[in-house]
């Protein structure tokens, strides 16, 4: 790790900054190119700490670029990981105020909801099915401290993966219940088809992202404790979104999410 722990506290309150007053800043890589995936996981983790000091709660992970319509629309190619924190969770139906955030974006998700903890290395798609007590729609909005929503995978992975904010909603189901790589989405903008997908179009099978998570935190000697929501990633491109916005996502035998940008 080529940065120190003091730069690695100040990159972190520095990216936290530009999330919570909700300003774009340059992407750290061009001051730091030096600094290699564990410092900017370390980074991540450091956000992390800073929130969960201040009384925020964690409210689940997230894999992100995991499909390859996002990997192409960001120019990257492995996948990564992030936390959810509870004052991103909206409600089904809810609002999301556009001048909280920078450049919001929405993508359409499969989440799973663990009844028991998964183990890395070695986790496969049998373990997570195994461990899974449901799967639940969920709609996610990134918003990208980068200016422009451009960055590099070190950068990114420092500023949590985007995360901003997401919904859940539709209809929880047991995971024998839906072929979950057959499943389609349809994404609605203000009525309009903007995107369609399988489940598949994430890493093959969504459960193949919950498992990638636990061996990449078995890294770290960590692991998916019993009980966590998990977002899978974007299973298309993401969609920028403005202040009047309506978004619908239908997702097979999974029911409807909805949002709306204010
Ligand atoms: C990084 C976050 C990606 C997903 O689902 O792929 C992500 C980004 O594209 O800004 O959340
Ligand atoms: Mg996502």
């Amino acid at each position: 790790m080529p940065l120190s722990p003091t730069t690695i506290q100040a990159l972190a309150d520095h990216l936290e900054a530009a999330e919570l007053k909700a300003h774009d800043v340059v992407k750290i890589t061009d001051e730091h190119p030096e600094m290699d995936f564990a410092d900017a996981y370390a980074i991540q983790y450091a956000i992390r700490a800073n929130k969960l000091a201040r009384g925020v709660k964690l409210s689940g992970l997230k894999m992100g670029l995991t499909s390859f319509a996002k990997m192409k629309q960001m120019g990257v190619d492995v996948p990564i990981y992030g936390f959810l924190a509870d004052y991103f969770a909206r409600p089904d139906g809810g609002a999301i105020a556009v001048k909280e955030l920078i450049h919001p974006k929405i993508e359409a998700e499969i989440a799973f909801v663990t009844k028991a903890p998964l183990h890395g290395p070695g986790c496969h798609i049998g373990d997570v099915l195994a461990a899974t007590d449901f799967v639940i729609p969920a709609v996610e909005v990134i918003d990208s401290r980068y200016r422009d929503f451009k960055f590099d995978l070190k950068s990114v992975i420092a500023d949590n993966c985007s995360s901003a904010r997401y919904v859940t909603g539709g209809q929880p189901r047991r995971v024998d219940e839906v072929d979950l790589r057959t499943l389609g989405i349809v994404i609605e903008k203000n009525g309009e088809v903007i995107g369609t997908a399988a489940g598949a179009a994430v890493l093959g099978h969504p459960a193949a992202s919950v498992a990638m998570l636990a061996n990449m935190l078995a890294e770290r000697g960590e692991h998916i404790p019993a009980g966590t929501f998990v977002m899978t990633g974007g299973a298309t491109e993401a969609y920028a979104v403005a202040p009047g916005d309506s978004i619908v996502v239908r997702y097979q035998d999974l029911g409807a999410v909805s949002l709306h940008f204010v």
